[in-house]
């Protein structure tokens, strides 16, 4: 059985996980409407991730004898500059989300709960491919500036991204 405070902490992670859907939902609406589909498939297909990792943590909580509770999900941005600006956002949010998973982990061996600190395992390791992810991209937008025909091959290759 999962403690109170284990319990509370992971309903909130709940809320960002599906806060962070939200947030790439907001994204692929703005690439689709700059007709760049392939990034607004990626972004997609990252808000789906998102959602899978929200239902870990739903399953794992009932799996520990805990309970669910869904509180409102807060409206994320819905305007960006550019694919840069919304890449660079997408970087430092999953920096705070990578903040997020590793103060649960420091809560959950406080309370000496082996079992969280083995589930919380594959988000730490997950994060690190998160972040990867996003910067990367970073760097190749700010290396391609605004040069559309490189634009246009990199929404292209987003655009190939698989859904897990
Ligand atoms: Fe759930 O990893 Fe991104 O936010």
């Amino acid at each position: 059985m999962v403690s109170k405070k284990i319990e509370d902490a992971f309903n909130k992670q709940i809320n960002e996980e599906l806060f962070s859907a939200y947030l790439y939902l907001s994204m692929s609406a703005q690439f689709e409407a700059m007709n760049l589909g392939g990034f607004a498939r990626w972004m997609q297909v990252q808000a789906r991730e998102e959602t899978e990792h929200a239902m870990k943590f739903f399953k794992y909580l009932y799996d520990r004898g805990g309970q669910v509770k869904l509180a409102a999900i807060e409206g994320p941005q819905t305007e960006w500059k550019d694919a840069l600006e919304m890449f660079e956002d997408a970087y430092k949010h999953e920096q705070k989300i990578t903040g997020l998973i590793h103060g649960l982990a420091d809560l959950a061996e406080k309370e000496k709960d082996r079992a969280s600190l083995l589930f919380l395992q594959w988000f730490i390791d997950e994060q690190v491919e998160e972040e990867k992810h996003a910067d990367e991209i970073v760097q190749t937008l700010k290396q391609i500036g605004k040069a559309s025909h490189a634009l246009y091959m990199l929404d292209k290759h987003l655009g190939e991204r698989k859904a897990d």
